[in-house]
């Protein structure tokens, strides 16, 4: 797993704006996209809004429709940064997917038990693009509990995923996933001869 895929610009480079309202630490080294997907309304500009150190951006994606995409950011560890791309939901909208999969190191999927089948077509999209992914089950109140075998057959996902829950309003439980995403690229990547830096 490379996580240099954006290289950031040395501390000492100017900063784009003369006072940005949140800026990097000097210790950020990398910074990398995760994605944050899932059907229409399971929460995915929740969790963006919940964890972002900066005011979470609504960026429009497209020439056609006018479309928000969500991205936020998050620092790791000091060093690593994290900057989450939150597509729209709506399967009409998928086209947009294409490019917003470019240079993904991961993804956190998230899903609502009441309609599990609403975020498997960006299971299917993210298994066809070879995009490491995490699932996470948003817990909406009045939704059924699901067991995490019942999660699994019904989205046909391999054993060696993850499945957690999550509370995507919390900070710390949305930073959960995130960091139970980082730690599945650790655990999954290939070896190299200079293990990879620990992000937490
Ligand atoms: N109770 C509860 N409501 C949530 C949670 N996450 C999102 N919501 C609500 O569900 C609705 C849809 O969430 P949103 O983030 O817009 O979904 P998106 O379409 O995936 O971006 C909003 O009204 C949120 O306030 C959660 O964890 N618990
Ligand atoms: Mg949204």
């Amino acid at each position: 797993m490379d996580y240099s895929v954006y290289e950031l610009p040395p501390p000492s480079s100017p900063a784009p704006h003369p006072s940005p309202p949140d800026p990097l630490p000097d210790s950020a080294e990398r910074s990398v996209k995760v994605l944050v997907v899932g059907g229409f309304g399971v929460g995915k500009t929740t969790l963006v809004d919940s964890v972002s150190e900066i005011r979470p951006l609504r960026a429009a994606a497209g020439t056609g429709p006018r479309v928000a995409v969500d991205v936020g950011r998050v620092t790791c560890g000091g060093r690593l940064v994290l900057y989450l791309f939150g597509p729209p939901g709506q399967q009409h909208l998928w086209f947009l997917l294409d490019g917003v999969l470019d240079g993904a190191i991961g993804a956190v999927v998230l899903v609502d038990t009441r309609r599990l089948h609403d975020s498997f077509p960006a299971v299917d999209r993210l298994e066809r693009g070879g995009v490491p992914f995490v699932v996470a089950a948003n817990l909406f109140p009045d939704a059924p509990l699901c067991p995490a075998g019942d999660l699994r057959a019904t989205l046909d996902l391999p054993g060696s995923v993850p499945v957690v829950t999550c509370d995507a309003r919390r900070t710390g439980s949305s930073r959960g996933v995130l960091l139970t995403l980082l730690r599945h690229l650790h655990t999954t990547a290939p070896r190299r001869d200079t293990p990879p830096r620990r992000a937490m």
